[in-house]
Protein backbone atom coordinates (compact mmCIF):
# COMPACT_ATOMS: atom_id res chain seq x y z
CA UNK A 1 0.00 0.00 0.00
CA UNK A 2 2.87 2.65 1.26
CA UNK A 3 4.73 1.39 -1.67
CA UNK A 4 1.25 2.35 -4.12
CA UNK A 5 0.72 5.35 -2.62
CA UNK A 6 4.48 6.78 -3.15
CA UNK A 7 4.21 5.54 -7.03
CA UNK A 8 0.84 7.65 -7.27
CA UNK A 9 1.99 10.63 -5.35
CA UNK A 10 5.21 10.14 -7.79
CA UNK A 11 3.48 10.47 -10.82
CA UNK A 12 1.65 13.44 -10.08
CA UNK A 13 4.68 15.41 -9.42
CA UNK A 14 5.76 14.48 -12.77
CA UNK A 15 2.62 14.12 -14.76
CA UNK A 16 -0.15 17.41 -13.98
CA UNK A 17 -3.85 15.94 -13.28
CA UNK A 18 -4.71 16.98 -16.67
CA UNK A 19 -3.49 14.06 -18.21
CA UNK A 20 -5.07 12.00 -15.10
CA UNK A 21 -8.49 13.28 -16.75
CA UNK A 22 -9.70 12.33 -20.23
CA UNK A 23 -9.89 15.87 -21.42
CA UNK A 24 -7.45 16.73 -24.30
CA UNK A 25 -4.95 18.88 -23.54
CA UNK A 26 -5.94 22.07 -25.42
CA UNK A 27 -9.27 23.57 -26.34
CA UNK A 28 -9.81 26.53 -29.09
CA UNK A 29 -11.57 30.29 -28.44
CA UNK A 30 -11.94 31.93 -31.47
CA UNK A 31 -12.16 35.35 -31.34
CA UNK A 32 -12.41 38.11 -34.59
CA UNK A 33 -10.04 40.93 -32.83
CA UNK A 34 -7.11 41.35 -31.06
CA UNK A 35 -5.74 41.22 -27.47
CA UNK A 36 -6.24 45.14 -26.95
CA UNK A 37 -10.24 45.03 -27.13
CA UNK A 38 -12.36 44.63 -24.51
CA UNK A 39 -13.61 41.07 -25.94
CA UNK A 40 -9.70 39.88 -26.00
CA UNK A 41 -9.39 40.97 -22.66
CA UNK A 42 -12.85 39.03 -21.76
CA UNK A 43 -11.19 36.38 -23.23
CA UNK A 44 -7.91 35.96 -22.05
CA UNK A 45 -9.84 36.48 -18.15
CA UNK A 46 -12.22 33.59 -19.26
CA UNK A 47 -8.69 31.14 -20.34
CA UNK A 48 -7.19 32.44 -16.91
CA UNK A 49 -10.06 31.88 -14.91
CA UNK A 50 -10.84 28.59 -15.95
CA UNK A 51 -7.66 26.67 -16.07
CA UNK A 52 -7.15 27.94 -12.29
CA UNK A 53 -10.45 27.23 -11.24
CA UNK A 54 -9.98 23.40 -12.48
CA UNK A 55 -6.83 22.95 -11.45
CA UNK A 56 -5.17 22.84 -15.12
CA UNK A 57 -7.55 20.21 -16.39
CA UNK A 58 -9.24 22.59 -18.80
CA UNK A 59 -6.60 24.62 -20.68
CA UNK A 60 -7.76 27.25 -23.23
CA UNK A 61 -6.10 28.68 -25.92
CA UNK A 62 -7.06 31.71 -27.48
CA UNK A 63 -7.13 32.36 -31.03
CA UNK A 64 -7.20 36.01 -31.47
CA UNK A 65 -7.49 37.82 -35.17
CA UNK A 66 -9.77 35.63 -36.57
CA UNK A 67 -7.06 33.18 -36.77
CA UNK A 68 -9.11 29.93 -36.52
CA UNK A 69 -11.43 31.07 -39.00
CA UNK A 70 -8.82 32.25 -41.25
CA UNK A 71 -10.44 35.63 -41.78
CA UNK A 72 -13.43 34.34 -42.45
CA UNK A 73 -15.44 35.81 -39.81
CA UNK A 74 -18.94 34.48 -40.90
CA UNK A 75 -17.89 30.99 -40.59
CA UNK A 76 -16.87 31.29 -36.69
CA UNK A 77 -20.72 29.86 -35.50
CA UNK A 78 -19.62 27.00 -37.77
CA UNK A 79 -16.73 26.02 -37.00
CA UNK A 80 -18.63 25.85 -32.84
CA UNK A 81 -21.00 23.54 -34.84
CA UNK A 82 -18.40 21.27 -35.85
CA UNK A 83 -16.28 21.47 -32.59
CA UNK A 84 -13.27 22.74 -34.43
CA UNK A 85 -13.71 25.95 -31.94
CA UNK A 86 -14.47 24.84 -28.54
CA UNK A 87 -15.69 28.07 -27.78
CA UNK A 88 -15.69 31.90 -29.19
CA UNK A 89 -16.49 35.63 -27.64
CA UNK A 90 -18.44 36.02 -31.13
CA UNK A 91 -19.95 39.08 -32.52
CA UNK A 92 -23.83 38.54 -32.75
CA UNK A 93 -23.31 39.98 -36.82
CA UNK A 94 -21.05 37.30 -37.58
CA UNK A 95 -23.19 34.49 -36.52
CA UNK A 96 -26.63 36.18 -37.91
CA UNK A 97 -26.10 34.15 -41.10
CA UNK A 98 -26.23 30.76 -39.69
CA UNK A 99 -28.46 32.25 -36.81
CA UNK A 100 -31.30 34.67 -38.92
CA UNK A 101 -32.84 35.72 -35.39
CA UNK A 102 -29.16 37.81 -34.81
CA UNK A 103 -30.24 40.18 -37.08
CA UNK A 104 -32.53 41.69 -34.55
CA UNK A 105 -29.62 43.48 -33.30
CA UNK A 106 -28.91 44.98 -36.92
CA UNK A 107 -32.70 46.59 -37.37
CA UNK A 108 -31.46 49.88 -38.10
CA UNK A 109 -32.05 52.92 -35.72
CA UNK A 110 -33.87 50.34 -33.52
CA UNK A 111 -32.26 50.26 -30.32
CA UNK A 112 -30.71 54.41 -28.69
CA UNK A 113 -29.69 53.11 -25.17
CA UNK A 114 -28.07 50.52 -23.12
CA UNK A 115 -31.16 49.81 -21.12
CA UNK A 116 -33.08 48.64 -24.07
CA UNK A 117 -30.44 46.42 -25.17
CA UNK A 118 -30.16 44.65 -21.30
CA UNK A 119 -34.09 44.71 -21.55
CA UNK A 120 -34.30 42.98 -25.15
CA UNK A 121 -31.78 40.77 -23.82
CA UNK A 122 -33.03 39.95 -20.14
CA UNK A 123 -36.59 39.70 -21.87
CA UNK A 124 -37.94 36.72 -24.10
CA UNK A 125 -36.62 37.74 -27.57
CA UNK A 126 -32.99 37.22 -25.58
CA UNK A 127 -34.04 33.64 -23.86
CA UNK A 128 -35.41 32.49 -27.34
CA UNK A 129 -32.25 33.53 -29.17
CA UNK A 130 -30.33 31.39 -26.55
CA UNK A 131 -32.79 28.57 -27.18
CA UNK A 132 -32.44 28.94 -31.02
CA UNK A 133 -28.46 28.60 -30.79
CA UNK A 134 -28.86 25.90 -28.52
CA UNK A 135 -30.92 23.85 -31.25
CA UNK A 136 -28.21 24.64 -33.80
CA UNK A 137 -25.58 22.79 -31.72
CA UNK A 138 -23.58 25.93 -29.70
CA UNK A 139 -24.31 26.58 -26.21
CA UNK A 140 -24.52 30.22 -25.47
CA UNK A 141 -23.08 31.18 -22.13
CA UNK A 142 -23.77 34.76 -21.50
CA UNK A 143 -24.06 38.25 -23.28
CA UNK A 144 -21.51 40.51 -23.73
CA UNK A 145 -21.17 43.79 -26.10
CA UNK A 146 -19.08 45.21 -28.74
CA UNK A 147 -21.06 48.30 -28.77
CA UNK A 148 -23.22 50.44 -30.84
CA UNK A 149 -21.67 51.08 -34.32
CA UNK A 150 -20.56 54.26 -35.47
CA UNK A 151 -19.57 55.73 -38.77
CA UNK A 152 -16.03 56.53 -40.03
CA UNK A 153 -14.42 58.37 -43.22
CA UNK A 154 -11.65 60.13 -44.28
CA UNK A 155 -13.50 62.22 -46.61
CA UNK A 156 -16.33 64.57 -45.32
CA UNK A 157 -18.55 64.93 -42.16
CA UNK A 158 -21.93 62.86 -42.08
CA UNK A 159 -24.91 64.30 -40.78
CA UNK A 160 -27.54 63.93 -43.91
CA UNK A 161 -27.77 60.81 -45.78
CA UNK A 162 -26.48 62.76 -48.48
CA UNK A 163 -23.26 62.92 -47.12
CA UNK A 164 -22.72 59.07 -47.61
CA UNK A 165 -23.47 59.59 -51.22
CA UNK A 166 -21.49 57.70 -53.03
CA UNK A 167 -18.40 56.75 -50.23
CA UNK A 168 -17.19 53.28 -50.32
CA UNK A 169 -17.73 51.60 -46.71
CA UNK A 170 -16.69 48.47 -45.65
CA UNK A 171 -19.38 46.35 -44.05
CA UNK A 172 -19.25 42.68 -42.11
CA UNK A 173 -20.16 40.32 -45.61
CA UNK A 174 -23.79 39.79 -44.11
CA UNK A 175 -26.78 41.36 -45.97
CA UNK A 176 -28.82 43.37 -43.82
CA UNK A 177 -25.53 45.95 -43.95
CA UNK A 178 -25.20 46.06 -47.10
CA UNK A 179 -28.63 46.47 -47.52
CA UNK A 180 -28.35 49.54 -45.15
CA UNK A 181 -25.97 51.41 -46.65
CA UNK A 182 -27.46 50.90 -50.50
CA UNK A 183 -30.65 52.34 -48.71
CA UNK A 184 -28.42 55.59 -47.39
CA UNK A 185 -27.14 55.94 -50.63
CA UNK A 186 -23.07 54.96 -50.00
CA UNK A 187 -20.86 52.31 -51.78
CA UNK A 188 -20.56 49.42 -48.89
CA UNK A 189 -18.47 46.85 -50.27
CA UNK A 190 -18.01 43.58 -48.06
CA UNK A 191 -14.49 42.44 -46.73
CA UNK A 192 -13.25 40.62 -43.16
CA UNK A 193 -12.24 42.25 -40.78
CA UNK A 194 -8.62 41.33 -41.41
CA UNK A 195 -8.25 42.79 -44.80
CA UNK A 196 -10.34 45.69 -44.05
CA UNK A 197 -7.78 46.51 -42.30
CA UNK A 198 -5.43 46.90 -45.66
CA UNK A 199 -8.01 48.66 -46.94
CA UNK A 200 -8.84 51.21 -44.32
CA UNK A 201 -4.55 52.22 -44.21
CA UNK A 202 -4.45 52.25 -48.56
CA UNK A 203 -7.63 54.20 -48.39
CA UNK A 204 -9.34 51.71 -50.94
CA UNK A 205 -12.21 52.26 -49.24
CA UNK A 206 -13.38 55.87 -47.57
CA UNK A 207 -14.86 54.43 -44.21
CA UNK A 208 -16.50 51.60 -41.95
CA UNK A 209 -18.81 51.22 -39.25
CA UNK A 210 -17.77 49.73 -35.61
CA UNK A 211 -18.35 50.91 -31.83
CA UNK A 212 -15.52 53.57 -30.30
CA UNK A 213 -14.10 51.22 -28.22
CA UNK A 214 -12.94 49.50 -31.03
CA UNK A 215 -11.95 52.43 -33.53
CA UNK A 216 -9.56 53.26 -30.79
CA UNK A 217 -7.46 50.36 -30.09
CA UNK A 218 -7.11 49.80 -34.06
CA UNK A 219 -6.31 53.24 -34.03
CA UNK A 220 -8.51 54.25 -36.68
CA UNK A 221 -8.45 57.49 -36.47
CA UNK A 222 -5.08 57.88 -37.77
CA UNK A 223 -7.35 56.67 -41.77
CA UNK A 224 -10.48 57.99 -40.83
CA UNK A 225 -10.54 62.07 -39.29
CA UNK A 226 -14.63 62.11 -39.28
CA UNK A 227 -17.10 59.88 -37.22
CA UNK A 228 -20.60 60.36 -37.00
CA UNK A 229 -22.35 59.06 -33.31
CA UNK A 230 -25.74 57.43 -34.85
CA UNK A 231 -26.12 54.48 -33.16
CA UNK A 232 -27.78 53.04 -35.75
CA UNK A 233 -27.05 49.39 -34.88
CA UNK A 234 -25.64 47.64 -31.89
CA UNK A 235 -23.93 44.56 -31.84
CA UNK A 236 -23.70 42.19 -28.86
CA UNK A 237 -21.15 39.77 -28.36
CA UNK A 238 -21.99 36.13 -27.06
CA UNK A 239 -19.86 33.93 -25.42
CA UNK A 240 -20.49 30.54 -26.15
CA UNK A 241 -19.19 26.46 -26.07
CA UNK A 242 -19.52 23.69 -28.83
CA UNK A 243 -22.35 21.35 -27.46
CA UNK A 244 -19.82 18.57 -28.47
CA UNK A 245 -17.38 20.21 -26.30
CA UNK A 246 -20.14 20.76 -23.24
CA UNK A 247 -21.24 17.06 -23.81
CA UNK A 248 -17.41 15.82 -22.30
CA UNK A 249 -17.20 18.42 -19.86
CA UNK A 250 -18.16 16.94 -16.01
CA UNK A 251 -21.20 18.56 -14.82
CA UNK A 252 -18.61 20.34 -11.87
CA UNK A 253 -16.63 21.65 -14.63
CA UNK A 254 -19.98 22.97 -16.97
CA UNK A 255 -20.65 25.14 -13.62
CA UNK A 256 -16.98 26.36 -13.23
CA UNK A 257 -17.58 27.07 -17.16
CA UNK A 258 -20.77 28.58 -16.98
CA UNK A 259 -20.25 31.26 -14.01
CA UNK A 260 -16.63 32.37 -15.07
CA UNK A 261 -18.23 33.12 -18.17
CA UNK A 262 -21.13 35.22 -16.65
CA UNK A 263 -18.55 37.20 -14.51
CA UNK A 264 -16.02 37.63 -17.49
CA UNK A 265 -18.40 39.16 -19.44
CA UNK A 266 -20.44 41.20 -17.57
CA UNK A 267 -16.88 43.02 -16.97
CA UNK A 268 -16.44 42.90 -20.57
CA UNK A 269 -20.04 44.68 -21.28
CA UNK A 270 -19.14 47.33 -18.29
CA UNK A 271 -15.91 47.78 -20.03
CA UNK A 272 -17.38 48.28 -23.20
CA UNK A 273 -19.73 51.04 -22.60
CA UNK A 274 -17.40 52.85 -20.43
CA UNK A 275 -17.33 56.61 -21.17
CA UNK A 276 -20.22 56.00 -24.23
CA UNK A 277 -23.27 56.32 -21.69
CA UNK A 278 -25.75 59.31 -21.83
CA UNK A 279 -23.44 62.32 -22.67
CA UNK A 280 -20.43 60.12 -24.63
CA UNK A 281 -17.68 61.70 -22.28
CA UNK A 282 -15.29 58.99 -24.59
CA UNK A 283 -16.46 61.27 -27.83
CA UNK A 284 -14.35 64.33 -26.37
CA UNK A 285 -11.70 62.07 -25.90
CA UNK A 286 -11.81 61.22 -29.85
CA UNK A 287 -12.05 64.82 -30.64
CA UNK A 288 -9.31 66.12 -28.04
CA UNK A 289 -6.48 63.24 -27.80
CA UNK A 290 -7.07 61.87 -31.69
CA UNK A 291 -8.36 64.98 -33.17
CA UNK A 292 -11.04 63.52 -34.93
CA UNK A 293 -14.31 65.44 -35.99
CA UNK A 294 -17.31 64.05 -34.14
CA UNK A 295 -20.58 64.99 -35.27
CA UNK A 296 -23.84 64.10 -32.48
CA UNK A 297 -27.17 64.06 -34.28
CA UNK A 298 -30.57 65.66 -33.04
CA UNK A 299 -33.21 63.58 -32.85
CA UNK A 300 -34.36 64.94 -36.22
CA UNK A 301 -31.16 64.28 -37.92
CA UNK A 302 -31.37 60.83 -36.72
CA UNK A 303 -34.86 60.92 -38.34
CA UNK A 304 -33.48 61.06 -41.69
CA UNK A 305 -31.22 58.28 -41.65
CA UNK A 306 -34.11 56.59 -39.91
CA UNK A 307 -36.76 57.25 -42.78
CA UNK A 308 -34.69 56.11 -45.55
CA UNK A 309 -33.89 52.47 -44.29
CA UNK A 310 -37.46 51.68 -42.86
CA UNK A 311 -38.23 49.48 -46.09
CA UNK A 312 -34.78 47.27 -45.05
CA UNK A 313 -36.47 47.49 -41.44
CA UNK A 314 -39.82 46.43 -42.49
CA UNK A 315 -38.15 43.71 -44.80
CA UNK A 316 -35.69 42.19 -41.89
CA UNK A 317 -38.34 42.28 -39.64
CA UNK A 318 -40.58 39.97 -41.53
CA UNK A 319 -37.30 37.66 -42.40
CA UNK A 320 -36.44 37.86 -38.60
CA UNK A 321 -40.09 36.80 -37.24
CA UNK A 322 -42.56 39.53 -37.13
CA UNK A 323 -43.78 38.14 -33.40
CA UNK A 324 -40.20 38.11 -32.11
CA UNK A 325 -39.69 41.83 -33.37
CA UNK A 326 -42.66 42.91 -32.19
CA UNK A 327 -42.05 41.66 -28.40
CA UNK A 328 -38.77 43.34 -29.03
CA UNK A 329 -39.84 46.87 -29.97
CA UNK A 330 -42.31 47.13 -27.02
CA UNK A 331 -39.50 46.05 -24.58
CA UNK A 332 -37.48 49.19 -26.37
CA UNK A 333 -40.53 51.17 -26.16
CA UNK A 334 -40.53 50.73 -22.48
CA UNK A 335 -36.54 50.79 -21.75
CA UNK A 336 -36.38 54.16 -22.77
O1 LIG B 1 -15.76 43.00 -38.46
C1 LIG B 1 -16.19 43.86 -37.70
O2 LIG B 1 -16.58 44.96 -38.09
C2 LIG B 1 -16.27 43.53 -36.22
C3 LIG B 1 -14.87 43.46 -35.66
O3 LIG B 1 -16.97 44.54 -35.56
C4 LIG B 1 -17.00 42.24 -36.06
O4 LIG B 1 -16.44 41.22 -35.77
C5 LIG B 1 -18.45 42.24 -36.30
Amino acid sequence: MRIQGALLALLLTFFPLRLLADYKPEFKLSINVSEETSWGKAAKRFADAVRYQTGGRIRIRNYFDGKLFKGEQTSEFQLLQQGIADFAVGSTINWSPQVRELNLFALPFMFSSFRQVDAVQAGDPGILIFKMIEQKGVVPLAWGENGFREVTNASRPIRRPEDLQALKIRTVGVPIFLEIFQALGANPINMNWDDAQTAFWDNSVDGQENPVALIIPYRLYVVHRYITLWHYAIDPLIMGVSAKTWAVLSPEDRVVIQRAAEAVMAEQKKEAREGLEETMPLADMLQKIYLMEVVHLSHAEVQAFREKTRHVYARWAEAIGAELVQRAESLVANAK
